[in-house]
């Protein structure tokens, strides 16, 4: 029978009945019908580990995980993946550390996924895989023998040629992608960034949507994640019962919320959000007093020194703004770095007048519409949104800032507090619309049916 395969590096097996989905496996929820196969790490390190996955099955569902060698595992995702890829796709070339020992390894964990995956695939499954963990899969997949359908889509953005070049391996890179059948990317400009870096790196021809390359075509499109807005909605209208909702809400004695949430991930623009907050009170005195920002942002991948300076930096700014405008019966500034449960934060984004999203360079920013799926119509809140998330392509009417200014999100952020209702509204139901139109399931969709009208077409494909 055939099947679908979602590769990721890591595998979201549910632990149990009530555990909270993680993020892809929210956007990939339709397709986790039975009979699908997820593949990828299991999370352990062995010395010696086996080629054979184990097999775990939750509701029909079969998922497949590999042990790697730690040192592996270390070059792969700290040192390339992490440490090399996400600054580069990032527009970050002073921090990518790029080191040969590195990309070698990076390639040795695609490879053992790839044989791996040899072991169970057949001949008529379909191949999803996630994420820039998994560029030099399909090539390796199909030195495997698979000829069937596969896709993948990238979650971060993409660079134009001039950036990719910095990369030592960026032909490689893009080379590998080529031997996908169909790249999706969260946004047009991430599709047009890639096609020219194949056309200017490599030689390829490209039309409308499809590169061809040594006489083989594969198609690079834009399909924006979205998320499921409806139950999203609903679990923020719950969560207005849930007891820390309730303890931030009395909190606030009657101050308007803004509220950001963010993996502690250098990307995401806090430094510089956190400065813009202190500029609202330098230019906008009369907000002094009246505003609450409160940052969550969960702790992430400290085994990158990067992101463990980032957490320095966070607690400095923090204890300066603060120590600057505190009163004995007003702080200004709330950051946590513990997670919140998912429906906490739902109803977080519901009470808050201001979603802070802010990041210097953002795939899409789920957060964004979360912000907006949660807000309640009659009284909604606003979005301050970086020009630089994929999701600034699609939510035109928030208030959209350039990152780098903290003036500008300062000024936004004042925009946002004096706002009429009746402008809010307004803005509020374009962002609703987009967001409850352009959501997970449709994202999935389209994927699937692009994948699979590829497959139905001839081999070897012609651009023409
Ligand atoms: C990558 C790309 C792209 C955050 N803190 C808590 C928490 N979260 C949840 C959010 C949201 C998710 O994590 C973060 O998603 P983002 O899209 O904002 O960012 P990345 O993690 O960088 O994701 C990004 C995404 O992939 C999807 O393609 O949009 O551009 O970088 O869902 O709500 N969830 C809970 N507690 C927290 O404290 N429960």
């Amino acid at each position: 029978m055939a099947r679908l395969i979602i590769v990721s590096n890591r595998v979201p097996i549910p632990k149990s009945r009530g555990a909270s989905a993680g993020g892809l496996t929210v956007a990939l929820r339709d397709l986790l019908t039975p009979g699908t196969m997820w593949f990828g790490w299991s999370g352990r390190l062995s010395a010696d580990p086996s080629l054979q996955p184990s097999l775990v099955e939750a509701r029909g569902v079969t998922y497949a995980t590999i042990d790697l060698k730690a040192d592996t595992y270390r070059g792969f995702y700290v040192g390339f993946a992490n440490g090399a890829l996400w600054p580069l796709l990032h527009f970050r070339l002073g921090l990518m550390q790029y080191r040969r020992e590195d990309y070698d390894d990076y390639l040795s964990v695609n490879q053992t996924f790839a044989e791996s995956l040899g072991q169970v695939v057949q001949a008529d499954d379909t191949v999803w895989a996630h994420d820039y963990h998994l560029i030099p899969f399909a090539r390796m997949l199909r030195q495997q023998g698979f000829h069937g359908p596969l896709g993948f889509f990238l979650h971060v953005p993409f660079v134009p040629p001039s950036m990719l070049e910095a990369m030592p391996v960026g032909r490689e890179l893009v080379a590998d992608l080529c031997a996908y059948d169909l790249v999706g990317f969260q946004t047009e400009e991430h599709a047009r960034d890639f096609r020219d870096c194949a056309q200017r790196l490599l030689g390829a021809t490209v039309k409308g949507e499809w590169v061809r390359l040594n006489g083989r075509s594969m198609r690079a499109f834009a399909d924006p994640i979205g998320i499921d807005a409806e139950s999203f909605h609903h679990d923020a209208e719950r969560a207005a019962n849930d007891n820390l909702v309730k303890r931030v809400a009395g909190s606030l004695a009657g101050r308007a919320l803004a509220i950001g949430v963010d993996r502690m991930d250098y990307s995401k623009g806090l430094p510089q959000r956190f400065e813009a907050y202190g500029r609202l009170f330098e230019r906008h005195p009369e907000h002094r007093r009246r505003v609450h920002f409160l940052q969550i942002c969960p702790r992430s991948r400290e085994e990158v020194d990067e992101y463990r300076k980032l957490r320095i930096e966070l607690d400095r700014l923090t204890g300066r703004i603060n120590g600057r405008f505190s009163e004995f019966d007003w702080t200004p500034l709330r950051y946590s770095a513990r997670a919140a449960p998912r429906t906490t934060l739902a109803g977080l984004y519901r009470i808050g007048r201001i979603g802070l999203v802010t990041p210097l360079r953002d795939g899409m920013n789920l957060v964004a519409k979360e912000f907006i799926a949660a807000q309640a119509d009659e009284d909604p809140g606003v979005l301050v949104l970086s020009q630089f998330a994929g999701a600034a392509q699609e939510l035109t009417e928030a208030l959209i800032v350039n990152p780098f200014d903290p003036d500008a999100i300062a000024d936004a952020m004042h925009h946002a507090l004096i706002m009429p209702a009746a402008e809010r509204k307004e803005r509020h139901q374009a962002l609703r619309e987009k967001v409850f139109r352009s959501t997970a399931q449709a994202y999935c969709m389209r994927f699937m049916e692009a994948l699979l009208s590829i497959k139905a077409q001839s081999v070897p494909r012609a651009v023409a």
